[in-house]
């Protein structure tokens, strides 16, 4: 994120790319090729090849959630075509690919820090700890694209729960596996490795908070966080971290890895809040992928029950 500046970050870059993921559109459809050389893209970005996620596992029994937004839901192929995974690349069309082979069995997931249960579980017995659900989310990135997603998961609180913080607990890290081995993204020091976020314990316990292991009914393919990442859809997308194999309850406010690479440009709450704008672009608008015109974005993403949490808080200065 920090590696662009604002000179050549959102709009042409955004629109270009989510256009050329709908190249069929762009085949067929002269109406949508002249909006594209309205925007700027180039005929010839419409033959780039694009690899899609292979086949993935269904997930039975959904329940729907009455969280979901009822907005249309980004297509599958944009979803996990434009990735921000940059333990895999920092270029959002290779995650995708350089993901294919990643092993996310066994997968063991540390709880530590300040609970009553400190234990290691395996992800599929995670996965069977409360009845699936699809939450459909609207999700914000810092950069200015948004995308909403048929999640697959459960609130992060029926863990927690069964974690049994101790009183003194009042945050909650979530850390991405290291593994230089497998994730090539890891070989170069863009980022402090490994990725770390953070919540505090009543953000984390809001029902909203997802705990998630799949999209579109299926398992999450490996370019989204699989096997286990968390979706916390009223901040930006930052604080959502992929592939987790650590959550750690801890009395002092964790260090995001965000917040370590560039602290005047990203904060550790990063909620949604189209009145801050990032030191180098404004965030009063989005853009949809696969759309033509930005949107205005919305405080806290749209979730307004989530604003109690803040009340007295000075939002510009704990952004
Ligand atoms: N471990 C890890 N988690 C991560 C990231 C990352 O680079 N590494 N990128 C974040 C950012 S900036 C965004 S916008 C979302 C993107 O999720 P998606 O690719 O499933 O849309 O993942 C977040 N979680
Ligand atoms: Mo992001």
């Amino acid at each position: 994120m920090f590696i662009k500046k604002s000179s050549d970050i959102p709009s042409s870059e955004i629109t270009s790319k989510s256009l050329y993921l709908n190249r069929r559109q762009l085949i067929t459809g002269a109406a949508i090729v002249g909006a594209a050389a309205v925007a700027g893209v180039g005929l010839s970005e419409i033959g780039f090849p694009s690899r899609v996620a292979g086949a993935n596992a269904k997930i039975d029994g959904l329940q729907k959630s009455p969280f979901s937004t009822s907005e249309k839901q980004t297509p599958y192929k944009d979803v996990t075509n434009y990735n921000n995974f940059y333990e895999f690349s920092t270029d959002k069309y290779e995650p995708a690919g350089l993901a294919k082979d990643f092993m996310t069995r066994p997968w063991t997931v540390t709880i530590d820090g300040l609970v009553k249960k400190k234990q290691q579980l395996d992800v599929d017995a995670i996965m069977k700890m409360s009845a699936p659900e699809e939450r459909i989310y609207r999700h914000r990135c810092v950069e200015g694209w948004s995308i909403v997603v048929p999640w697959v998961g459960f609130s992060l609180s029926e863990l927690i729960k069964r974690a049994d913080p101790l009183p003194k607990a009042k945050f909650v890290e979530f850390t991405t596996l290291l593994d230089p081995k497998q994730m090539p993204g890891q070989r170069v020091s863009v980022l402090k490795w490994p990725y770390v976020e953070g919540l505090r314990m009543d953000e984390a316990m809001h029902p909203l908070a997802l705990l998630c292991f799949g999209m579109y009914g299926e398992v999450l393919p490996n370019q989204d966080g699989a096997p286990l990442r968390i979706v916390v859809p009223w901040k930006y997308g930052f604080k959502s971290a992929k592939s987790i194999v650590r959550i750690r309850f801890t009395e002092e406010q964790p260090m995001n890895t965000w917040q370590l690479s560039a602290p005047n440009e990203y904060g550790f709450y990063s909620n949604v809040n189209p009145n801050v704008d990032h030191p180098r672009w404004s965030q009063a608008k989005e853009r949809r992928l696969g759309e033509l015109t930005k949107r205005p974005t919305l405080m806290f993403n749209g979730y307004d029950q989530v604003a109690s949490l803040y009340s007295g808080m000075d939002l510009k200065k704990n952004f």
